[in-house]
């Protein structure tokens, strides 16, 4: 039995590595619920480059928004935090970026329906030198949004 396991993990292994289109991996996505009316909301993510290379998110678009725009959150001399809009994320080959509360996130821009009650919603990720990601991400509720987990 445990032969066979480790047969497949070989394998499994080996499928992993023979495509390329595998190599931009995705975790930890959410997206923030905002009250009705509010017009944006935020995305967080962990995007993860396995390949050997170095790639480039370019461009990002969502089922649920107008547009959507990578930004970069700060806080300036004066204490007062603003965000500037990144053009291109680069990914370092071997690497991962956190797009997190407080600096790197995707901005939904022009919510086209309320987030509350919704459970997830629809992201695609065009990359210099992988193919396409739809992914679905999830919306993390208010009531949860406390900084603490729920499992
Ligand atoms: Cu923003």
């Amino acid at each position: 039995m445990k032969k066979i396991s480790i047969l497949l993990l070989v394998l499994f292994t080996f499928t992993q590595l023979s495509f390329a289109r595998d190599s931009i991996v995705i975790s930890d996505a959410w997206v923030r619920e905002v009250p009705p009316g509010a017009t944006v909301s935020a995305a967080y993510m962990t995007i993860q480059n396995k390949a050997d290379r170095m790639d480039k998110l370019t461009s990002i678009s969502s089922d649920a928004a107008g547009v959507v725009e990578l930004h970069l959150s700060k806080v300036d001399d004066n204490g007062v935090a603003t965000m500037e809009r990144v053009q291109v994320l680069e990914l370092p080959a071997n690497d991962k970026v956190e797009l997190k509360p407080g600096g790197m996130h995707l901005m939904l821009i022009g919510l086209k329906e309320p987030l509350v009650g919704k459970d997830s919603v629809i992201i695609n990720m065009d990359f210099e030198n992988s193919e396409t990601l739809r992914i679905e991400v999830p919306v993390k509720s208010l009531k949860d949004s406390d900084g603490t987990h729920h499992h």
